[in-house]
């Protein structure tokens, strides 16, 4: 028996399933769960001494890899000075304006704790601003796991095929409308059944919760359209996609302006920060300015609002960091492929930025039900053979991938080869 195992049968005793989110159990791939010790840079290691290279990366938020010196030593500075207030910081205010400087449209920024309180947050605000209550997500996307976007959500909750939601009133998800991504016309018709009802469309505008999967060419723009058309707001989910495809997120990338925007993950640089921002017109409506109430003991904490300006302030003065990552993801592709097509067997990589995922499935992947075809049994073998081989990726086909800019051409070469290594074993 591993240290890690013994771990994950004590921690079975007092936390459910062992884990703090459900994804982390490794049900979808099956055997334990590896506990980990420490991180530098690419790589992980475990409380067994084992080294992985790391394409989860802590879900997405360390894009510049593990214990950044300069992240470490700003946090050990700030915590010298306090840990917490409950009061305005200075620092708050220049997070505030550094994203206002990288992002489009953040006119206003409220922060939060987590992608979750973000989406929440963001939804209620739409509905308070325009008066409405229904509003419209997609299939296999995820926001967090706040009631009303538990419909048909993927993350976990497809790693898992949950597909009732214990807990959640049904009154709750009745103004919960679901269309297929990348599905031009189930949205459209959707707007044309409820005219004056929808008060927001939200999107993840590359999703990262059914593995990843690219919007169509003209896709977002359709959204932005519709929305106008019908008086909703455009709500981008960039907890994945902000700061990791490009300085300005998705919305920079797609040149496409949403009128809220969430974050999440690489905008606390690891430590538990959400926000979400937008037009000062509509963020006007947020209490103290406005009536829709939001609130938070640990937003804005001084620790977090350091690791993320910290990590910002980097991306934000060495931008070809975007080109770089998307060399070296794109290098990896190439690898994968050559391997997966040698072995013959069908599969499909998505590919944008720094974001990846394979698919073992026959037809591309545009959309949740194209996402389930996949081959679970191969998907499995796959896990475990990488992981065996020192690469730790996640332990479910419905992630995505997240490369950082610490990993080297020679770990990649590294993960081509444990690719080369596992297939031999399929
Ligand atoms: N927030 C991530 C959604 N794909 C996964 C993290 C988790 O659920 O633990």
């Amino acid at each position: 028996m591993t240290k890690s195992d013994k771990f994950f049968e004590e921690a079975q005793k007092y936390i459910p399933g062992g884990v703090n989110s459900p994804v982390r159990a490794f049900r979808q791939v099956g055997g334990n769960p590896i506990f980990m010790r420490s991180a530098l840079g690419a790589y992980l290691f475990d409380v067994d001494g084992n080294r992985y290279i790391d394409y989860i990366n802590s879900w997405g938020p360390m894009i510049l890899g593990h214990s950044h010196p300069k992240v470490v030593e700003a946090l050990r500075h700030q915590a010298e000075l306090a840990v917490s207030f409950g009061a305005p910081t200075e620092q708050e205010t220049k997070l505030a304006q550094l994203i206002n400087q990288m992002v489009p449209g953040v006119d206003l920024i409220r922060f939060v704790n987590s992608g979750t309180e973000a989406c929440m947050s963001a939804l209620r605000l739409a509905r308070g601003y325009t008066n409405r209550s229904k509003f419209i997500k997609f299939e296999g996307h995820y926001h967090g796991h706040s009631d009303a976007f538990l419909k048909k959500a993927g993350s976990g909750l497809a790693t898992l095929n949950i597909k009732v939601n214990a807990g959640i009133p049904s009154a709750v998800v009745e103004d919960t409308l679901v269309a297929s991504f990348n599905d031009f016309e189930e949205v459209e018709k959707l707007f044309i059944e409820n005219k004056n009802d929808i008060a927001a469309v939200i999107v993840e505008p590359v999703p990262g919760n059914m593995g990843c999967v690219i919007p169509k060419h003209g896709y977002l723009q359709h959204l932005r359209t519709l929305c106008d058309k019908y008086g909703a707001l455009l709500i981008f989910d960039e907890v994945m996609t902000g700061f990791r495809l490009a300085r300005g997120g998705a919305q920079e990338l797609f040149d496409i302006q949403a009128d809220l925007i969430t974050f999440g993950k690489v905008i606390g640089g690891g430590l538990p920060v959400g926000a979400f921002g937008g037009k000062k017109e509509i963020m006007s409506k947020i209490a103290p300015l406005g009536e829709v109430y939001q609130a938070g003991t640990l937003s804005g904490n001084p620790l977090a609002m350091i690791a993320g300006y910290t990590t910002l302030s980097m991306l934000n003065e060495k931008v070809e960091i975007y080109n770089s990552l998307h060399k070296k993801t794109e290098y990896l592709e190439k690898g994968l492929r050559e391997v997966l097509s040698k072995k013959g067997l069908l599969y499909v990589i998505n590919r944008i930025g720094s974001m990846i995922s394979v698919h073992f499935c026959e037809n591309e992947v545009t959309d949740f039900k194209s996402a389930v075809a996949g081959n679970n049994d191969t998907f499995k073998k796959f896990f475990h053979g990488m992981l065996k081989h020192g690469v730790y990726l996640p332990p479910s086909p419905f992630e995505t991938w997240f490369l950082s800019d610490a990993l080297t051409y020679g770990d990649l070469d590294e993960t081509i080869e444990a690719t080369t290594k596992t297939m031999t074993g399929i």
